[in-house]
């Protein structure tokens, strides 16, 4: 069923210490033939270790199990009294122990992931403003934090539906988002299986893992959604924080009177949990049980470290209807829940949208950190024109890198398949190399400290006909590789200082390293060189009798 070893090409997987021996921060390492390396944030998991040996059925190693405080009590009903007034509980969200001064080893473990110092990480925690996923239930994950003051994340979405695919191909697509880079996954299985394959992926998962639980408390009762209570949503959100999934979207903002906001929509609620809970409100005639509960759904997702993503079930699902009432009066409502998810020391992080013209982008964000007051933003693209269905990871990447520039933390990601039908492997590939894109894009818009550095060692590589280091250091090895193997595949093809691109007479590079010879041969600036040889080609190009084009040489390796 799964590949072995899933071995980046010529990449090494190292970890770096923390200040314990079992704080062990995943990178990975890429060689330069230079002798020099560069290491890179790495998603993979211990599947890319070739020390480790998957075994599905047994699950990931409880990498985080040995971190639970002594004597911890999980589902925190303990009590302290704090300065004679009303007993508070006390709570163990990372949320908490930040806001209580305690640096927990996941805020290690990210610090040392993102290079910042574990304070910096504690801080932006307690302020509210960076999320740290970690379900008590989920030791196998390797932290991560979401946040705008840290790499712009990316999610990748997973899950079967009633008609298609199995748990082992859902098991594998998630080892294979996060082969290339997903952070974190999300489960949004539908169908009867629904619990099993989330065991499956969870067990396996060295990355955070999300679901919607609404989509499993619709199937407990039989696909109607009038039929659905506080109950059945509750019990179902009890199951899955049991099983160990670290953060959910809750549509918590769908709230009745909105309803009506969308009606002259061009294309109406398109969340799924969206109009699940707006079908819920109509049949009842009654406010979204999701909200009218929200403090009591705040005690159960505290008591597991769950962290909350407020859903945005109104978002726009077409360019037409971008910045609506709709949307905004939603946002308001998921900015009032925030403050409420804080007061119980919840975790939490705000969804955004959908479908977003380039120019109406930007007030997104801004309104969002002004009545989220600054909680991870976390969007769904957004598409930019809704004209490319079979292209929608392209429109949206578009729209995701100037999210993330704008200062959204993680980015849901959209593959080829949007709109279409549900993504396979290649699909999922498609999807995560497009936001992995759009993320480091956006991270070196923001100027984040060390993003700029694995541009300017790929650059270099390339400026210096290094083509291993070239194709090694990209995002996507494999690809780089077999497209330079099309076209030119004998071996010293792969030292050669031009590519068929420019073939060897028009190529900028060698041209400009030729310069460059030449004024150090002649003990000129490179100014003066330009000019000298401008001369002296000029000459040469007159003497030949101004042809422009020359006849080709043979290929390398033919000569
Ligand atoms: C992300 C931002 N806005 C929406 N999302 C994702 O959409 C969310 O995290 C989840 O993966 C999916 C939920 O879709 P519906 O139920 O809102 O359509
Ligand atoms: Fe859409």
């Amino acid at each position: 069923m799964v590949p072995p070893a899933q071995n980046v090409q010529n990449a090494r997987k190292i970890y770096l210490t923390g200040s314990r021996p079992d704080i062990r921060v995943p990178m990975r390492e890429v060689p330069l033939t230079d002798g020099s390396s560069v290491v890179l944030y790495d998603t993979s998991g211990p599947y890319t270790d070739p020390e480790y040996d998957a075994d599905p059925a047994k699950g990931l190693p409880p990498l985080r199990s040995a971190w639970r405080r002594t004597g911890e009590t999980l589902a925190c009903g303990g009590t302290e009294s704090c300065g004679g007034t009303l007993p508070k509980p006390v709570r163990h969200t990372q949320l908490a122990r930040a806001r209580r001064g305690e640096i927990t080893p996941e805020m290690e473990f990210v610090a040392l992931r993102e290079g910042v110092a574990a304070e910096f990480v504690r801080d932006e925690i307690a302020r509210g403003r960076a999320v740290l996923p970690v379900n008590v239930n989920h030791p196998e994950s390797e932290p991560m934090i979401i946040g705008r003051n840290f790499l712009v994340k990316v999610n990748a979405n997973i899950g079967n539906s009633a008609v298609s695919s199995s748990i082992e191909e859902e098991v594998e697509k998630m080892r294979w988002a996060t082969r290339w880079g997903a952070d974190t996954i999300m489960d949004l299985s539908t169908g009867k299986r629904i619990h099993e394959t989330r065991e499956w992926i969870l067990r396996n998962s060295p990355v955070p893992v999300g679901t919607v639980p609404i989509y499993q408390a619709l199937e407990k009762v039989g696909g109607k959604p009038e039929a659905l209570s506080w109950e059945v949503f509750r019990e179902t959100v009890i199951e899955q924080c049991e099983q160990g999934v670290d953060y959910m979207t809750v549509h918590a903002g769908v709230r009745l009177a909105y309803v009506p906001l969308t009606a002259n929509r061009k294309t109406g609620i398109v969340s799924r949990g969206g109009s699940i809970l707006a079908a819920w409100c109509l049949a009842h005639h009654a406010e979204n049980f999701i909200y009218t509960n929200f403090a009591e759904l705040c005690e159960i997702l505290a008591a597991y470290d769950v962290t909350f993503s407020l859903g945005d079930g109104l978002r726009p699902g077409s360019i037409y209807d971008a910045n609506d009432e709709a949307q905004f009066a939603e946002l308001r409502t998921l900015g009032e829940l925030t403050h409420v998810a804080w007061e119980h020391d919840c975790q939490v992080m705000i969804e955004g949208p959908g479908h977003v013209p380039m120019h109406k982008i930007k007030e997104n964000v801004d309104l969002q950190m002004e009545l989220c007051s600054e909680a991870p933003f976390y969007t769904l693209g957004p598409l930019t024109t809704d004209i490319a269905p079979g292209y929608d990871h392209i429109t949206s990447a578009i729209g995701a890198a100037m999210i993330g520039w704008y200062g959204t933390a993680m980015l849901c990601y959209v593959t080829p398949k949007e709109h279409l039908g549900l993504p396979d492997r290649d699909d999922v590939k498609a999807g995560v190399i497009a936001y992995k894109i759009a993320a480091h894009a956006a991270d070196l818009a923001k100027g984040h400290p060390g993003a700029q550095a694995w541009d300017d060692a790929l650059s270099q590589a390339r400026f210096e006909f290094r083509w291993e280091d070239q194709f090694n250091l990209s995002l996507d090895p494999e690809t780089a590789r077999s497209f330079h193997d099309e076209t030119m595949p004998a071996a010293p093809a792969k030292t050669a200082h031009f590519c068929s691109m420019c073939g060897p007479h028009f190529c900028s590079m060698r041209i400009t390293q030729d310069v460059r010879a030449y004024a150090e041969r002649n003990g000129l600036t490179d100014t003066e060189a330009i000019e000298a040889g401008m001369r002296a080609k000029a000459e040469e190009f007159r003497k030949e009798g101004g042809k422009v084009y020359l006849p080709m040489p043979s290929p390398p390796g033919e000569e």
